[in-house]
């Protein structure tokens, strides 16, 4: 079976992309909501119906385990999917999210012990992560940020253009003066990892950010090795399969671009 890998749009591409380093010779099926993305500005109960729909589309196309590699869909749907929707479709099958093992790595990078938080309205409004945060590292100060532009900046490739900095400069500067003692900052948004140059550039040295794919990545190495039952259910023949739920000439022409690889979408 291959693992299902599922956004709202692009952005979950990063994580898939890191997926493919750790995870080569596993089976992996992408799906992206182009057709009703963003998420990040929609309400708990739409963004779990959407949810929801992805992961039984999955499902029914032979995954026994599906990433939502997306944020949102994590902060506002993988709880309620896991504890009420998974035991009534199957015993087997399971869901897994990117804010938890982003969470977990924290740790190893903070020394001041204050840590900066990017990411969609909806992620944010949810307070996944601090709440996520405070409940494994008790002292440690979370302040967020919301970045409504990143995300259409990225998907209509304008984030190197003036006003793309702009915007991106603004955020940055709220984040770092909302609380001056940031040493390292979650991108907490599949998307954001493609604005990482131009983050980079606008931050302090001392100041390191924290990107989810390699961690998603490896923590789902991890996963599958404590989980051999799951393990052998997943297929292994290095095979990737792309679809859409909008324009497919549009969807492989911007994914190639996030994978830096040409693909075929359906
Ligand atoms: N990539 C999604 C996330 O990680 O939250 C957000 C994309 C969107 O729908 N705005």
């Amino acid at each position: 079976q291959p693992i299902g890998v599922f956004d709202s749009g692009y952005g979950g591409l990063t994580i898939l992309n890191e997926l493919l380093n750790e995870l080569p010779e596993y089976d992996f099926i992408y799906l992206g909501d182009n057709a009703r993305s963003p998420y990040g500005t929609r309400s708990f109960d739409v963004v779990y119906d959407y949810t929801l729909e992805a992961v039984e589309k999955l499902f029914s196309m032979g995954c026994e385990l599906v990433i939502l590699a997306c944020n949102t869909a994590s902060a506002k749907a993988l709880r309620t999917i896991q504890q009420c929707d998974l035991p009534k479709i199957s015993s087997s099958k399971r869901v897994l999210g990117v804010i938890r093992p982003s969470v977990e790595a924290v740790s190893d990078i903070t020394k001041s012990n204050h840590i900066g938080v990017l990411g969609t309205v909806g992620t944010v409004r949810s307070n996944s992560y601090p709440l996520e945060i405070n409940k494994l590292f008790p002292g440690v100060t979370v302040v967020q940020e919301a970045c409504p532009m990143w995300v259409p900046l990225v998907e209509n490739n304008e984030f190197n253009t003036i006003g793309g900095k702009f915007f991106i400069q603004k955020n940055i500067q709220t984040l770092l003066e909302k609380d001056p003692l940031i040493d390292a900052i979650i991108l907490g948004c599949t998307h954001y990892p493609i604005l990482k140059e131009e983050i980079n550039e606008l931050l302090p040295d001392h100041v390191k950010l924290i990107s989810q794919g390699e961690i998603v990545a490896k923590s789902l190495r991890d996963y599958l090795r404590r989980h051999p039952e799951m393990d052998s259910m997943c297929t292994k023949n290095a095979s990737r399969e792309y679809f859409t739920t909008e324009f497919v000439d549009s969807f492989e022409e911007k994914a190639s671009r996030f994978l830096n690889a040409e693909l075929k979408a359906e």
